[in-house]
């Protein structure tokens, strides 16, 4: 009934977060109509009338009582009915051989992929700037960084969303499920830049994906890295396609 409202879900695991966040719209929906409604009719019942005197109550113990018990009931629930869909999203790591790293900065994405050697932090790495190409259909495991503030990954299309930490490694995944061109804005407030910090995510064909990678990761495709970098130093960047929409607005 709701699907109307959020962004089209392509990915394997986007049905176990639209589902909860269904359930919550219901739950606080029908909590603001009931609160609303009885307000309007306490505002008519008790509205100001000629003879009538105010009167002090000092309230009813089982009715806060229950206000009190059954909302917290209710978050319980939440939290354990979001448990499944939290320890398969964030707690497990499904087998892949499709691992990028994602460093986020001020204010792009840097996207690192092992190259041919399928090995980080050697002469064959190629780095992308604000823009991610994977095949549809895949397993893809993001390692994510941050070089200075905290950012947040977001694929709305994705149910994705993860802070990049400074200091930290943290390891996510997605599958996609229907090739396209997906956004993905930095969904932390990360300085001047953040509204202008976003990138495009490729989802290939299987074909495609083999053709953009014969083109853009094999060690001849471009000079992008001369020599190891040093871990922590600013990788250097290879434009891989003229994406511009990528990089507008600052
Ligand atoms: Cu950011």
């Amino acid at each position: 009934m709701l699907d109307w409202w959020l962004p089209e879900n392509v990915s394997t695991y986007g049905q176990e977060i639209d589902w909860l966040f269904h359930l919550i719209y219901y739950i606080t929906g029908v909590t603001f109509v009931l609160v609303f409604v009885t307000m309007l009719v306490f505002l008519v019942m008790y509205r100001d009338r000629p003879g009538r005197r105010a009167r002090y109550t000092h309230g009813n113990t089982t009715l806060e009582i229950v206000w009190t018990v059954v909302p917290a009931l209710i978050l319980v629930i939440l939290t354990i009915l979001s448990v499944p869909a939290w320890s398969k999203i964030k707690r497990t790591m499904p087998e892949t051989d499709f691992v990028v790293q994602v460093t986020a900065k001020q204010f792009n994405w840097q996207v690192t992929y092992p190259g041919p050697d399928g090995q980080f932090g050697t002469a064959d790495d190629k780095t992308l700037l604000d823009e991610m190409h994977v095949p549809v259909n895949k397993v893809v495991r993001v390692i994510l960084k941050s070089q200075d503030v905290i950012h947040s990954f977001f694929v709305p299309q994705f149910r994705m969303k993860q802070d990049a930490v400074p200091g930290r490694e943290i390891r996510q995944w997605f599958e996609v499920v229907k090739p396209g061109r997906y956004e993905w804005p930095c969904a932390e407030l990360c300085g001047f830049g953040h509204s202008g910090m976003r990138g495009w995510i490729y989802v290939h064909t299987p074909d495609e994906y083999g053709k953009w990678a014969a083109q853009n990761l094999t060690a001849e495709a471009a000079p992008a890295a001369a020599e190891p970098k040093p871990e922590g130093t600013k990788a250097e960047t290879t434009k891989a396609e003229p994406t511009k929409e990528g990089k507008a607005k600052k």
